[in-house]
């Protein structure tokens, strides 16, 4: 989808100034501190030349590219100082277009320390976060989508969620909006030369009518409406759902909070009104990032800090995605526990979960309820799949279609929808065919912006600003 000429080349800044791209940069690629190995990545025109020094060989003429090579890692008397595996990436047949060389050394901190700062007095410039992404994006090696991708794949915190930005990283978004941009542009081009062409009378070329126009514009409409909307869970696998899980003293709440955790993380008693404030903790839950939350228990109550912890598990209802109120199935439900029910169900998404179903049953539920046992784990596993249900959307989750899990990106895929919807109305309303061009242009520019075609330098400079060094 980048078109590799309009990509901005050498313009980029950074918060004190403009990012040179086109010297030779260095970072450690791993994580500092002491580790199995640690790698030292090289990209730009002296890379080979540096790395040929560092490793004080002549031999870089015999390197292979993408094949590992086993050399020494040498000071400046030739005495080596860590044995190395060195791969060199040809240029432009690289991660960043550019000459790569990656050194793999042992994972010690002065080594690694040393190998960069030699790299350094070689000439390369110390890289700033991203700048190696940045470069492959600069050289159109990859769009600003799959850049993104790049960092959301490193920052996952499920399968899931590397999953996705694996997809993404491998360009299924600019798949998805190459035909969408091709059918714009095409009748963008059919309506400028009917316009070029409507005053001569001789020509055959006429401005298309609206059996043309309309369904030009409803499919890649639909499109880009689907991939928009995609967000609404795409959101909820990037930044995960927080579930408050809620209901009167003693029916389980913290216990299965801790069950869902596989940790004993909240206290539990038999004593009600043990949890005084809201719990809460990470998990993964069938692939989502999730926000558990243990609340108090609530009930009325005349001890000020029992309602100062209540008040806390109705602001838990009120943020939370998704609300879980818990029942004890062992006992006869109080009116406490309908008059919460109430609550939960004004509130937004919920489920009801029937605890301790393990125990004789004395409960009349008013509504259908997951029985489950937080103390023997029945019904756990079930109810995390009930969880996944209810943010999931019907059709299951969508792994074959590209999932926008970027707000930048469904901001612009909403403004590329709703300039092609102006053009519709324009066009049911009869208006001139300029109108109608000013909103394809619009939308064409939107897409452009989104895979970083046309984005401004300074947003640039955010997105890339978020990513680790050394990537
Ligand atoms: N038999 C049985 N007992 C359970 C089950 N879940 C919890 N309990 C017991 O019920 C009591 C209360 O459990 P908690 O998890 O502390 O209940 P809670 O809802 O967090 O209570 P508060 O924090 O006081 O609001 C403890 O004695 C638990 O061992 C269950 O599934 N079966
Ligand atoms: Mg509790």
């Amino acid at each position: 989808m980048v078109d590799a000429a309009t990509v901005p080349r050498g313009a980029v800044h950074a918060a004190d100034g403009p990012v040179n791209l086109h010297d030779t940069i260095v970072a450690l690629a791993t994580p500092p501190g002491r580790s199995g190995l640690g790698i030292v990545r090289i990209t730009g025109k002296e890379a080979t030349s540096i790395a040929a020094r560092l490793t004080g060989s002549t031999a870089h003429q015999r390197w292979q590219h993408r094949r590992a090579t086993l050399t020494s890692l040498r000071d400046d008397d030739g005495q080596a100082v860590d044995q190395v595996l060195l791969t060199w990436f040809a240029a432009p047949h690289s991660y960043t277009g550019e000459d790569v060389v990656e050194i793999a050394c042992h994972g010690s901190p002065v080594v690694l320390r040393f190998c960069v700062e030699r790299a350094m007095a070689g000439g390369a410039r110390l890289a700033g976060p991203g700048e190696f992404t940045l470069r492959a994006f600069a050289n159109g090696r990859i769009d600003l989508p799959r850049a993104e991708a790049v960092r959301d794949l490193i920052e996952s915190t499920t399968v899931y969620q590397a999953k996705i930005a694996c997809q993404q990283a491998d360009g299924s978004l600019a798949r998805q909006l190459r035909p969408v941009k091709d059918q714009l542009l095409n009748l963008i081009a059919q309506l400028e030369a009917g316009i070029d062409f409507a005053d001569d009378a001789t020509s055959e070329i006429d401005i298309p009518g609206n059996g043309i126009i309309l369904p030009a514009l409803a499919s890649p409409l639909a499109a880009l409406r689907c991939l928009a909307d995609s967000y609404s869970f795409g959101r909820l696998v990037q930044e995960g759902i927080q579930l408050a899980i809620v209901g009167r003293p003693n029916v389980g709440k913290s216990s299965l909070f801790n069950a869902l955790l596989q940790q004993e993380r909240a206290i539990v008693t038999e004593i009600p009104g043990t949890t005084r404030d809201v719990v809460s903790e990470r998990a993964a839950i069938g692939g989502l990032p999730v926000r558990l939350m243990d609340t108090a228990g609530i009930r009325p109550s005349e001890d000020r800090v029992e309602n100062l912890g209540i008040e806390r598990s109705y602001s838990a209802i009120a943020d939370a995605d998704l609300t879980l109120l818990v029942f004890d199935l062992s006992e006869p439900l109080e009116p406490g526990d309908h008059a919460l029910l109430g609550r939960v169900t004004s509130a937004g998404a919920f489920l009801v979960a029937g605890n301790k179903c393990d125990l004789p049953q004395h409960a009349e539920l008013p509504c259908p309820a997951l029985p489950v046992s937080a103390t023997t784990g029945d019904g756990v596993q079930a109810l995390r799949e009930a969880i996944v249900a209810k943010v999931v959307p019907d059709d299951g989750i969508p792994l074959q279609q590209s999932l926008i899990t970027n707000a930048r990106q469904a901001k612009l895929l909403r403004d590329a929808a709703d300039a092609l919807s102006r053009g519709m109305e324009a066009q049911h309303a009869g208006l001139p065919h300029e109108m109608l061009l000013i909103d394809l242009y619009s939308s064409v520019h939107s897409l452009d912006e989104l895979t970083g075609a046309t984005t401004a330098d300074d947003i640039l400079h955010r997105i890339f600003n978020t990513f680790c060094i050394g990537k």
